[in-house]
C-alpha cells in the first residue's frame, strides 16, 4: 500500500515585497514596558543620529482658513465655526520677512502651509516663487498644500523644494471616522507623486483622535512600509480647538505620545522624528523624555499654523538645561 504523504505547500509567488513591519510586531513594540521601549528606541537613535542635536523647523500659515475639507480636528475647515479668519495667499515680501526672522532665530527649515484641499496650477506657481525666494535665503524648504498631482510636484522640485508634508494622520481603519472628503488612497497617491518628483517626504500623523493603540500601531506600519520610508515623520498630539468636532475629545495620556515617538524611531531609524503639535501640553519633563525616545526635530516659533507653540526663548532654555544643541542646516 502507498503511503499518502501530504505535498509540501507551494510557496507564494515572489511578486510583492514583504512589508518591513507587521501590525503584530508594531503593536508588541508599542505595548512593551515603557522602560524597555525607551531603552531600545534610544539605542537606535544613537546608532543613527547625534543624540544631543535637534533640528529646528519654523512654520508659516501662508493661506489660512476657508478649507472645503472636513478633517474633524482642523480649525481651518470652512465647515466648522472656529472664529478663524480666512486669508488670501501671502505675498513674497511678507513671506521673506517671516523666513528671515526664522533664520535669525536659528531655524534651518521653513515650512509653509496652506489650507487647501488641492492647489490649482496657478497657486502652485505662486508657491513655487515663494519656495525659490526662501531657498535663496539658505533655508531648507517645506510646503504642505494638500493633494498634489505629479506635474505640480515636479514644478515645486524645480523651484527648490526640499520636503513636502502630507500626513496620513491615522490608521486606515480609523480614518473614516476623522475625514470623509478624501480617501487614504488619495493621500498615498500624493505621497507617490512627491517621491517620484525627487522631493523628500514629510509624513506622519496625530495622536489623540479617539484612536486605539492598535490604530497607532497600524499608522506606524503604514508609514514604515511605504515603498521608501519618509525622511521626516511629524508626530502631532491633537490640539483641541473649540468649534471642531474633536474639541471635546478626551486628552490622550502623555505616555501614549512618548510611546508613539519611540516606536516611530525604532521603525524608521533614519528618519527625523518631529515632536510636533502638542509640545505645550507635554511640558519640560515630557519633552525631555520625547528627545530621549528619539525625537530630533521640532516646530520652532511661537505659532504653529493657527494655534500657539512654545516661544523660542523657552525652547532655548530647555535645550540649555538638557545640553541639546540646535542642528546646523544642510543648505
Ligand atoms: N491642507 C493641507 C492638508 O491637510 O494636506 C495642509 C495643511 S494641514 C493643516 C497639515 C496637517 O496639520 C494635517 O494633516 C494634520 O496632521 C495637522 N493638523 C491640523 N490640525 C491639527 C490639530 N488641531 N492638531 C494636530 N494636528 C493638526
Ligand atoms: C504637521 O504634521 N503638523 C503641522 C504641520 N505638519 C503643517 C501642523 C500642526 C497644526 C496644529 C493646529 C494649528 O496650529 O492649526
Ligand atoms: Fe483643510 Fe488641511 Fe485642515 Fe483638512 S487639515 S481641513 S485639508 S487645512
Amino acid at each position: 500500500m502507498l503511503d499518502l504523504v501530504e505535498p509540501a505547500p507551494v510557496p507564494p509567488p515572489v511578486t510583492a515585497t514583504a512589508p518591513r513591519w507587521t501590525l503584530a510586531a508594531a503593536y508588541a513594540l508599542l505595548q512593551q514596558p515603557l522602560n524597555d521601549l525607551l531603552y531600545q528606541a534610544h539605542q537606535v537613535h544613537r546608532q543613527n543620529f547625534n543624540a544631543n542635536e535637534v533640528q529646528l523647523s519654523t512654520l508659516l500659515n501662508i493661506k489660512s482658513g476657508g478649507c472645503p475639507e472636513d478633517c474633524s480636528y482642523c480649525p481651518q475647515s470652512a465647515r466648522y465655526e472656529t472664529g478663524l479668519e480666512s486669508t488670501a495667499l501671502m505675498n513674497v515680501v511678507d513671506v521673506m520677512a517671516a523666513a528671515t526672522k526664522a533664520k535669525n532665530a536659528g531655524a534651518t527649515r521653513f515650512c509653509m502651509g496652506a489650507a487647501w484641499r488641492s492647489p490649482k496650477d496657478r497657486e502652485v506657481e505662486q508657491v513655487a516663487q515663494l519656495v525659490s525666494a526662501v531657498k535663496g535665503l539658505g533655508l531648507e524648504t517645506c510646503v504642505t498644500l494638500g493633494m498634489l498631482k505629479p506635474k505640480q510636484a515636479n514644478r515645486l522640485k524645480t523651484a527648490g523644494l526640499d520636503y513636502y508634508n502630507h500626513n496620513l494622520d491615522t490608521s486606515p481603519e480609523h480614518y473614516g471616522k476623522v475625514i470623509t472628503t478624501r480617501t487614504y488612497n488619495d493621500r498615498l497617491e500624493t505621497l507617490e507623486a512627491v517621491r517620484e518628483a525627487g522631493v523628500k517626504v514629510c509624513c506622519g500623523g496625530i495622536v489623540g483622535l479617539g484612536e486605539s493603540p492598535q490604530d497607532r500601531a497600524s499608522l506606524l506600519c503604514q508609514l514604515a512600509n511605504l515603498p521608501e520610508p519618509p525622511e521626516s515623520v511629524p508626530i502631532n498630539q491633537l490640539v483641541r480647538v473649540e468649534g471642531t468636532p474633536l474639541a471635546d475629545e478626551a486628552p490622550v495620556d502623555c505616555f501614549e505620545v512618548i510611546r508613539t515617538i519611540a516606536a516611530a524611531r525604532i521603525m524608521m531609524p533614519k528618519a527625523f522624528v518631529r515632536l510636533s503639535a502638542g509640545r505645550r501640553e507635554l511640558g519640560d519633563a515630557g519633552q525631555a523624555l520625547a528627545y530621549f525616545a528619539g525625537a530630533n526635530s521640532i516646530f520652532y516659533g511661537e505659532q504653529l499654523l493657527t494655534t500657539p507653540n512654545p516661544p523660542e526663548n523657552e525652547d532655548r532654555l530647555l535645550f540649555a538645561k538638557l545640553g541639546i544643541r540646535a542642528m546646523a542646516g544642510t543648505t
